[in-house]
């Protein structure tokens, strides 16, 4: 029942692994904000499924998928929604797995309304949230907590930041030339 709605290149795919991250949106609407965290893990190599869940509009569903999530071997889920984005919060409190949540700006309030739905979680439901439209972050955010107990996620996070590093460098090697 988890649909693949943008399956990534065969090339790219991960499909036929177990996916260890989860990655849900409250509409399809959301989806061009959430392709960059499919385009990060595919660039990681790590497994991962893609599906709309709504908490408004597919309660049960939502349920359902944050309460199996952890049986069916994800280590982490991104969860994008934009407006009154209850998603994240409502999936992190059905699942003991982190859960990083995606402030999408929607077409008013810039996506502060977003955010502010997602950051200010109550006491004792923790649920993790990157910058408005940031998927790319959320990503990387999964992969080093992947990264805490898979060692090879570990070494490609910081290879990753080396190689930011560098771009940075060769910048400033060209500026000052
Ligand atoms: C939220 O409402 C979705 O996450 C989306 O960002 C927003 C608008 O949804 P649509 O009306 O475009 O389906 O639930």
């Amino acid at each position: 029942w988890i649909d693949k709605i943008a399956p990534p290149p065969p090339s790219q795919s991960h499909s036929h692994k177990k996916p260890l991250v989860g990655i849900i949106m409250g509409s399809d609407s959301d989806l061009p904000v959430m392709l960059p965290a499919t385009k990060i893990l595919d660039q990681f190599g790590i497994p991962y499924e893609l599906t709309i869940t709504s908490a408004h509009r597919t309660p049960e569903r939502m349920v359902k998928y944050a309460k199996s999530a952890a049986h069916r071997g994800l280590r982490a889920i991104i969860a994008g929604a934009g407006g009154a984005a209850h998603l994240p919060g409502m999936v992190a409190s059905e699942t003991s797995l982190p859960v990083i949540g995606v402030p999408v700006k929607a077409s008013v309030l810039d996506g502060v309304d977003s955010l502010y739905s997602i950051v200010q979680m109550p006491r004792g439901i923790p649920c993790a949230t990157v910058g408005i439209n940031n998927s790319t972050n959320a990503a990387l955010l999964a992969i080093r907590i992947l990264g805490t107990s898979i060692p090879n996620y570990q070494l490609a996070t910081e290879e990753y930041s080396r190689k930011l590093e560098n771009e940075v460098l060769d910048k400033c090697d060209k500026l000052e030339e």
